[in-house]
């Protein structure tokens, strides 16, 4: 019988780094990245697999995950629809196809209200686990942190998890994370 396969998709507005996040976990170029939103359109996959050293198989809980890198599904506080026809349609189709949704805004940006909405849309429309990831901490001070760490566990009932596809800060937990849910 086939193994259960895992898919993990990376849900959020533009440019709050979904695409350098999938590439930090990787450590190589596997989706585009750019400073101007809008930069990935169709979903990009990318499946983890087997880690091969010298002949031995390595066969971590890795092994069966694909990563699905989303287009961004607003821009700016007033909720700007970026997303249309076909490439939105394909979009809800990997959310909907998915085992665990991670929900990643840009931490240096204000974006609690449109962050809050889709949160919740993502929460009751498709009753999965939710990771939320505040991206580029490195850009955040740290009592900013703490202000954005009470707010998605107050309001969100979530933990917050910070990460930084620069210095790498929270990647090794996010991971940890994953694995820790899928294994649930
Ligand atoms: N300082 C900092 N910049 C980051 C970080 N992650 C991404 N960026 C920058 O933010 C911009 C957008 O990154 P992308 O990974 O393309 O963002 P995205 O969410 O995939 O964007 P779309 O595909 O347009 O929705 C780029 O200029 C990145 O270099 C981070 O952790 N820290
Ligand atoms: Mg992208």
């Amino acid at each position: 019988m086939e193994e259960h396969q895992f898919k993990i998709a990376l849900v959020g507005p533009e440019n709050s780094g979904k695409s350098s996040l999938v590439n930090s976990i990787f450590g190589k170029n596997i989706s585009e990245v750019s400073e101007v939103g809008g930069t990935t359109k169709m979903p990009v996959k990318k499946f983890w697999g087997k880690i091969k050293i010298g002949k031995q198989k390595i066969n971590p809980d890795f092994a069966k995950i694909t990563f699905v890198d989303l287009g961004g599904l607003y821009a700016g506080e007033n909720r700007s629809v970026v997303m249309v026809g076909s490439v939105l349609e394909k979009t809800y189709e990997e959310i909907d196809d998915s085992d665990l949704i991670i929900h990643i805004i840009d931490g240096s940006t204000d974006l609690f209200k449109s962050f809050e909405k889709l949160h919740h849309l993502l929460k009751f429309r498709y009753r999965k686990p939710i990771i939320v990831v505040i991206n580029k901490c490195d850009l955040i001070e740290n009592s900013k942190r703490e202000d954005l760490r009470k707010y998605v566990e107050g309001r969100l009932e979530n933990k917050a998890f910070f990460t930084s596809s620069n210095t790498y800060e929270g990647i090794g937990e996010l991971l940890s994370t994953i694995i820790e849910i899928l294994r649930r």
